[in-house]
């Protein structure tokens, strides 16, 4: 008490506080009043903050905590009670009738929606030294992830508006929830690229706290190793986006707007907006106020499950489970051999790729309940069977997908499948541990990621009746990867795929060792017979048809080691680079019309 001299009646609060939750140790080793003072203010600043940015405060952390860790020790199931069944949802085929109609739905949609991305994590799998939303998401045109994120919120949003006409045209609110790892490198990398072309005001920058580490199963809170007037924290996980969006206003200024839509997506999927219209689409037709975006998962891939659970006493509810409680939660309810395969070589139970669409009208609802809090959970690492010491420090922790945990049976919650190579390939393992990963299952790396875009790219064109080449096998960083001819186009080019079946006509062919970028919108491919690199560009009001048989050396893909420090971490982590050898390159920025032949 003696300390405690100095301090603010708000402070002395927080220390009875502290000391009432049964944490004097954290003052035990304080010297006496007059040393250290401005030191003893910090943690008390530190204190204030961790009790402010908790609903309940730390009083109800420490509780919650308390709770959490004596079901942990007594290694009570998560899902005791509960059975797991495999649930039925909308299952998509690309390109087909159904598809197109829900795309068609999707864009009248998404001019009422805003994009929420959560950007908080430090991606320690990947190991990259950067954010990853400044990551390359392919190296053929050097876009990164943010890039290709706002650039694909800017097309939908044009394409909404064209269908809108003069009146009601809407700008497409984005929401970036960051930490304190990657705040400050998320408003660089959006400063220094004048928002990527999106307004300033369309973007709004949400910054996750981290929360107090637990040094025992009493809850006591961990000092800082460095620094004994601090208490050390970690992150909370990806849910504590439901409770920034509540608190910081935004869900009801989107409300207030007329807004229908919230579509939630993570940090490193190329390909997610590929499957974005027709996902909105299914929401709309089928009235979910939740629909999580799945694909096929691999057994043990760590993607979470989608299951249906159905407790003992009636209750059910359609919900991911993460994938380290898939296999004992499965082993626990007659499935001897967990979490494995069934004969279509996939597990029966759809992959969790943490795309989530939801009515904002409900959300709101249910957050004006819940304030955003969502279900934690803690995993702490204990040093022996006794369960009474930990190897290090845990927290708890939230995850976004667990939303539906408090709904009523009555909310409408449904998901969607769609195939891999459409909709997921997200950047997560370093190379070494990519090359590790069992034959059959996807790598999820830099590699992985840029290859799958090629290859939707060149399925997507194939099925418009292009003629493409099948991908050659090649080694990168130790794993074995398709790779298909290198085709990007911007979003603004083609947002859906009638667009793109509307943009190529004639007998057009591509070989597997090609290059072809499209960055304009009005560029129509027509019998065009490509063999090397080809490059277009144009501005909105130039019309520029491009066809006739094009040959050059192109550009190729070089092996590069990943252990080579000379070469840019970004380049490395992928495995090879491109050798810009020759290319035709065009770019029409003048209105008009023009046809490109060679
Ligand atoms: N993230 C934050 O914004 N804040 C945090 O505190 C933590 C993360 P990971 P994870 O689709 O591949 C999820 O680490 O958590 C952001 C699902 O739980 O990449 O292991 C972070 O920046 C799982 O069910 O993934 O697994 C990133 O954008 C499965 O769907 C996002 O949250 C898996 O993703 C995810 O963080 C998947």
């Amino acid at each position: 008490q003696s300390n405690l001299g100095l301090l603010s009646s708000e402070q002395i609060e927080l220390a009875k506080m502290l000391l009432q939750m049964g944490q004097s140790h954290l003052f035990q080793h304080w010297p006496g009043p007059g040393v250290d003072d401005d030191e003893k203010k910090g943690f008390f600043d530190q204190v204030a903050r961790l009790n402010a940015n908790y609903p309940g405060g730390l009083v109800s952390y420490i509780k919650n905590a308390r709770e959490l860790l004596a079901d942990s020790k007594e290694g009570k199931n998560p899902f005791d009670g509960f059975t797991p069944s495999v649930p039925t949802g909308e299952v998509l085929t690309f390109g087909d009738v159904n598809f197109m109609k829900f795309e068609e739905t999707g864009i009248q949609e998404v001019g009422d929606a805003a994009f929420v991305l959560v950007a908080g994590g430090l991606g320690e799998r990947l190991g990259y030294n950067g954010i990853k939303v400044a990551l390359p998401c392919e190296t053929t045109t050097g876009t990164c992830f943010l890039l290709h994120y706002i650039e694909s919120i800017l097309a939908l949003q044009g394409a909404s508006n064209r269908l809108r006409g003069g009146e009601n045209q809407r700008e497409i609110p984005f929401a970036i929830m960051t930490s304190d790892d990657t705040h400050k490198r998320t408003v660089e990398l959006l400063e220094s690229n004048d928002y990527f072309g999106m307004k300033p005001t369309q973007v709004k920058l949400l910054k996750q706290e981290k929360v107090a580490c637990l040094d025992d199963n009493d809850a006591r809170l961990a000092v800082d190793p460095h620094n004994k007037y601090k208490i050390q924290t970690k992150p909370h996980g990806h849910g504590d986006v439901h409770s920034l969006l509540y608190s910081s206003g935004l869900l009801n200024s989107w409300l207030d707007a007329g807004l229908k839509w919230v579509l939630f997506f993570q940090d490193t999927n190329g390909l997610l907006f590929k499957a974005i219209p027709a996902s909105l689409g299914v929401s709309s037709v089928r009235k979910f106020h939740v629909n999580s975006l799945a694909v096929p998962r691999k057994a043990k891939e760590a993607i979470g499950g989608i299951a249906k659970l159905t407790h003992a006493d009636g209750r059910s509810m359609v919900i991911n489970v993460e994938y380290n409680q898939l296999d004992p939660l499965l082993r626990a309810t007659g499935h001897p051999d967990g979490d494995v395969n069934d004969e279509t070589g996939y597990s029966p139970f759809p992959g969790n790729i943490n795309q989530l669409i939801l009515e904002l009208g409900p959300y709101v609802e249910e957050l004006k309940k819940t304030r955003g809090a969502i279900k934690e959970f803690v995993n702490p690492k204990y040093k022996d069977a006794s369960k009474t010491a930990f190897k290090s420090s845990t927290r708890l922790e939230c995850m976004m997908q667990d939303y539906p945990k408090t709904l009523p049976p009555t909310a409408r919650v449904g998901f969607t499948v769609m195939d891999t190579w459409l909709g997921y390939a997200p950047v997560k393992n370093n190379p070494e541990d990519a090359a590790k990963v069992p034959k059959g299952n996807p790598y999820h790396s830099a590699t992985s990621g840029e290859m799958a875009i090629y290859r939707a790219n060149s399925l997507i064109l194939r099925k418009a009746g292009v003629q493409i080449d099948d991908p050659v096998h090649q080694v990168f960083n130790g794993q074995e990867v398709e790779v298909w001819s290198r085709i990007i186009w911007k979003p603004k080019w083609a947002v859906t795929y009638s667009e793109v079946k509307s943009k190529v006509t004639g007998n057009c062919s591509i070989s597997q060792r090609s290059t072809m970028v499209i960055n304009g919108r009005n560029i129509f491919v027509e019998d065009l017979s490509l063999d090397g690199a080809l490059v277009v560009s144009s501005v909105d009001d130039a019309e520029v048809k491009v066809g006739g048989s094009i040959q050059n050396e192109g550009w190729v893909l070089e092996n590069v080691d990943c252990k080579d420090s000379s070469v840019p971490e970004e380049i490395r982590i992928r495995g090879f680079r491109i050798n810009k050898a020759e290319q035709l390159e065009k770019n029409y920025s003048e209105p008009g019309k023009y046809e490109l032949e060679p």
